[in-house]
């Protein structure tokens, strides 16, 4: 199973331009409780490097273009994001990294938890420890 899961939105567009609505248990599959965006990332900056306990996510690339690493401490798959109506559902265990940012790219997540510091994992060997204490 690819660990790279998009949801493709409609685009709900007509002469004046497009537009996209998001609406948990419609088009994002959990209830929407915390919605961020990440924007004026600094050339060759990486973020991520985390896993969390407990929290589902749908991310979307807004505008310019980001690379998403998705590690489920098996296995690793890449997936760039470029358009507005395609999100990258990300749930579970999952190690995720970003890399490659564009000059202009606006990230937005769509999250089902508010933000918990403790919801966290950052050190990858306690990610590859939950991994397999989970299996
Ligand atoms: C994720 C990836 C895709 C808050 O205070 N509230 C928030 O809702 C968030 C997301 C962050 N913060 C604070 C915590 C840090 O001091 O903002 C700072 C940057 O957060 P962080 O280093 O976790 O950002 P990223 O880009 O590495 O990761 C973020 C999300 O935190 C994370 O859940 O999955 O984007």
């Amino acid at each position: 199973m690819s660990l790279i899961n998009l949801i493709k939105f409609d685009i709900l567009g007509d002469s004046r331009g497009s537009l996209i609505s998001l609406e948990q248990y419609n088009n994002i599959p959990f209830d929407i409780k915390r919605i961020y965006y990440i924007f004026d990332t600094q050339s060759n900056i990486s973020r991520g490097f985390h896993a969390h306990y407990n929290l589902e996510q749908v991310a979307i690339c807004l505008k310019g273009n980001v690379t998403f690493l998705i590690d489920d401490g098996k296995d690793k798959e890449k997936v760039t994001l470029s358009s507005p109506d395609i999100g990258l559902h990300i749930k579970g265990l999952k190690w995720r990294e970003m890399h490659d940012f564009s000059e202009d790219c606006v990230l937005i997540v769509v999250a089902s938890e508010l933000y918990d510091e403790a919801d966290y994992i950052r050190d990858y060997t306690n990610f590859l420890e939950l991994v397999s204490n989970n299996a």
